[in-house]
């Protein structure tokens, strides 16, 4: 039985909205681009200063805080029964190179917002809650996205090669997890996985990073299903050469070679036959990179994703097909082919699906099942505990750029369904 106190009344539910919205303007201050947009890298001067201010801001809400060796940030608040499995929420605080300010953050400080919102109602939760920053959702700085959260959910493979991977610049995954304060006596970080049934439910607010409840003028995404993502590294080499002296028939050009393979993405991902495909090379560095030099070497990353784990997995397999092909072709090199990550996608959990559901219609808000094409650290967190997702829209779907934007108002009706949702699932 849900025993929440008589005084609580979903409708009565008040969002320091216009608090948040300072909060959220303020945390995008601590960044190393210019405003409108935010970059903030792990472990970065930018990124400690945004971790000091999301932990203050927890205190104040007075959650007891805790961080574990890569620097998930965890805000407690214990329930009348703390001995249970705590409801946990939470999202990212860090920002691609030239993205928004609402990407994650919606998650961490609206998580926090929605905590003062139950304790001005008088709510008492029977559980615990925690709030959780995650740790490096996004892949910028080790080319793994949920570094935090994948490790959370108990990674071997991501616990080892923290040990010895680097950054573009050559600094270790250590010393920079030092500098910023963490991983001090540790290069063993299998104290970081989570242990089956720490919580009872997880759940995450985020923007939708998509266009559909902006354009259907709906309230509230109610996530059924998160995408499969899968990240690739592929270098070619040739033997490169002056651009005037070389004559074209005695070329093996790696910038070429990288080119079409690009192009092969595009390809594989629509004949998969379904819209559901997605494929992208967001990165294409060339060596030397100078406009009379042939590219000896170049570097492509690629990211490609689908809700059907299966029809990605054939993308990916298209493409290393391709990728030996062209070494053929043009008598190229392939000195690389890794996949990165190769993820299974994550279904939402019925009983927290409704618990949302629920609260959506309480609070006679509109509200849509759908699914998230991006991923997020739920993705890991439902390989341990029953996840959701709740979507605020967001203006025409822009994310990971700096016209990303939610409304107050968008923003204040996320907070509510998260808090009540929270009371539903802290109260069983
Ligand atoms: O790429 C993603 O889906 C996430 O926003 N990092
Ligand atoms: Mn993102
Ligand atoms: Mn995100
Ligand atoms: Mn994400």
């Amino acid at each position: 039985s849900i025993h929440e106190p008589h005084s609580f009344q979903p409708t009565s539910l008040s969002v320091d909205a216009h608090t948040l919205q300072n909060q959220i303007d303020e945390l995008s201050s601590f960044s190393d681009s210019p405003a409108p947009s935010v970059t903030r890298v792990l472990y970065t001067e930018k990124d400690v200063l945004a971790r000091r201010y999301v932990k203050n801001l927890m205190e104040l809400a007075g959650l007891s805080v805790r961080e574990d060796a890569v620097g998930n940030i965890f805000g407690r608040w214990d329930g009348l029964e703390p001995e249970l499995a705590a409801v946990a929420t939470g999202s990212h605080i860090d920002a691609i190179p030239y993205s928004g300010k609402y990407d994650g953050v919606v998650g961490v400080l609206g998580a926090i917002e929605a905590i003062r919102v139950l304790k001005r109602s008088g709510f008492k939760p029977r559980r615990p809650l925690e709030v959780i920053s995650f740790t490096s959702e996004e892949p910028t700085r080790f080319e793994i996205g949920c570094l935090g959260s994948r490790l959370l959910s108990g990674s071997e493979n991501l616990a080892n090669a923290l040990k010895t991977t680097t950054d573009s610049q050559n600094v270790s995954f250590l010393d920079a997890a030092r500098s910023a304060g963490y991983a001090k006596n540790e290069n063993d970080f299998s104290s970081v996985f989570l242990k089956n049934g720490t919580y009872s439910a997880f759940i995450e607010l985020h923007i939708e990073q998509g266009p559909i409840l902006e354009d259907e003028g709906i309230s509230i995404g109610i996530v059924t299903a998160i995408a499969a993502p899968a990240s690739l590294k592929v270098e070619f080499e040739g033997n490169g050469g002056h651009a005037g002296a070389v004559l074209m028939p005695n070329r093996n050009d790696a910038g070429l070679a990288a080119s079409e393979l690009a192009l092969a993405v595009e390809r594989h991902v629509l004949e998969s036959g379904s819209i559901d495909t997605v494929g992208t090379v967001g990165i294409l560095e060339l060596h030397p990179g100078a406009i009379n030099s042939i590219p000896s070497k170049s570097h492509i990353e690629i990211d490609t994703r689908d809700i059907d784990e299966a029809r990605r997995n054939k993308v990916v397999e298209k493409i290393h097909q391709s990728a030996i092909q062209i070494t053929k072709t043009r008598g190229v090199k392939l000195s690389e082919f890794h996949v990165i990550n190769q993820d299974p996608p994550a279904l939402s959990d019925e009983a927290v699906i409704k618990a949302v559901e629920t609260a959506t219609r309480e609070l006679n808000l509109s509200s849509k099942f759908m699914i998230s094409r991006a991923y997020h650290d739920s993705l890991f967190m439902a390989r341990l505990f029953p996840m959701g997702m709740i979507f605020i829209p967001c203006y025409k779907g822009y994310s990971h750029k700096p016209e990303e934007f939610a409304t107050i108002q968008d923003m204040s009706n996320g907070v509510k369904v998260l808090a009540l949702t929270l009371a539903k699932l802290s109260s069983q």
